[in-house]
């Protein structure tokens, strides 16, 4: 899978400001908790097998191996976002409350300094490299080299990491820095960085966000970020193991009917947009799930509250798990990486059949909490009235 990660031991964006933000709730979200709230699914409570898709999970992916072993869990019913949250929609929160995204804020100097060891370090890995290969291979460590001297010029902005069509054979899938670029001017506003705009897509999911972004949001708006079990229990759609989030074929309405914006063509050089669309789609552009869930699989992944742990499923003994929210702090702890990473779902547009299939309802992926990037958005949750969370039935459709 697309492992921004990867980038990010190499050229981090590490923490930025830590001003927390506020906000009122809008009172438009006030309205009675009983009746569906505007744009927003129920999802019913009940039991599921969370985990790994039979059969379909790229082979030793990250989102392959961390998807495992399938476990029993459940949830209380919850609301849902029936598409992800639109440019639009993200604009009218900016205007009305003056927030400033990670991408858009200045750098701290000592983010700078870090960034520039990192760096630094990075390249002499990769110069040692260049000094053992010929060829194609060391013209392109020396390409990556010139990158990451270039994403040192990011100025005093964060800035996002936009996916980029190599101009070239690329020489190995390790460097991600040939199809992933550190831009300083990408942010919402700009998803492919200075130049693009959001305006003309303004029903096209907001991108380029982080999950402190996704959650002030959420919290404008009276909703909260679903959990990772909460995600997956309503992509499922009330199907059980079933490798896709509409049921078990790829292409149940002939091949002509794309179930999801994804890639197609040869990844990482060749993006025919097949399905319409290289890059993002209008929300609600392709067919819904059975519970009404629009893109919850391709188009963006989706950030949810859950921190990140590869073994977080397998940490789970007590079966079922009850709306659980992600790995202990004792796990956390014992993971050893300084950046907190949140948990992405769904796939995105750039996810293919032969690199991620991210698209599956079970595939889950980690996003450290400093790396907007231009495949990732989200959706917002929101509990039910008191009255209705109580668990009745096995929730099994
Ligand atoms: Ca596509
Ligand atoms: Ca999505």
């Amino acid at each position: 899978m697309i492992a921004l990660q990867r980038i990010f031991t190499s050229i981090s964006l590490l923490a930025a400001a830590s001003a927390t933000f506020s906000f009122a709730k809008s009172s438009e979200h006030n309205e009675e908790e009983t009746k569906a709230p505007e744009g927003m699914v129920l999802i019913p409570g009940g039991s599921f097998e969370m985990g790994g898709d039979p059969g379909l999970m790229g082979g030793g992916s990250q989102s392959h191996r961390s998807s495992y072993p399938v476990h029993e869990v459940v949830v209380d019913p919850f609301w849902l976002d029936a598409t992800e949250v639109t440019n639009a929609q993200f604009a009218t929160f900016v205007e009305a409350t003056g927030y400033v995204t990670f991408a858009e804020r200045p750098l701290p100097a000592e983010f700078i300094e870090s960034m520039q060891r990192a760096a630094a370090e990075n390249i002499r890995k990769l110069q040692a490299l260049a000094q053992q290969t010929t060829g194609r291979e060391r013209e392109g460590i020396l390409d990556s080299i010139e990158r990451i001297k270039e994403a040192l010029e990011m100025g005093d902005r964060a800035g996002a990491i936009v996916f980029k069509l190599p101009e070239e054979e690329i020489y190995g899938e390790y460097d991600y820095t040939q199809w992933w670029r550190i831009l300083p001017g990408a942010n919402w506003r700009a998803p492919e960085g200075p130049g693009s705009t959001w305006i003309g897509r303004e029903d096209h999911p907001v991108v380029n966000v982080t999950p402190e972004d996704a959650a002030a949001y959420a919290e404008w708006a009276g909703k909260r970020l679903p959990t990772e079990a909460e995600w997956e229990r309503a992509a499922r759609g009330g199907l059980s193991r079933q490798p896709y989030t509409w049921g078990a074929t790829f292409a149940p309405q002939g091949e002509a009917v794309w179930m999801a914006n994804i890639w197609q063509g040869v990844w990482p050089y060749e993006n025919t947009g097949d399905d319409g669309f290289t890059s993002t789609a209008p929300v609600g552009s392709f067919p819904p799930n059975p519970f009404g869930l629009y893109d919850i699989s391709g188009n963006v992944w989706e950030i949810v509250s859950d921190r990140y742990h590869p073994r977080t499923y397998s940490e789970r003994s007590s079966q079922p798990a009850v709306n659980p929210t992600g790995p202990s702090p004792e796990l956390l702890l014992r993971y050893g990486r300084g950046a907190p990473a949140y948990v992405t779902r769904g796939g995105s547009f750039l996810c293919s059949d032969a690199w991620c299939r991210g698209y599956q309802p079970g595939a889950r992926q980690s996003l450290e909490f400093d790396s907007p990037a231009n495949h990732t958005g989200f959706r917002c949750a929101r509990d039910v009235a008191p009255e209705k969370t109580a668990t009745t039935g096995d929730g099994k459709q």
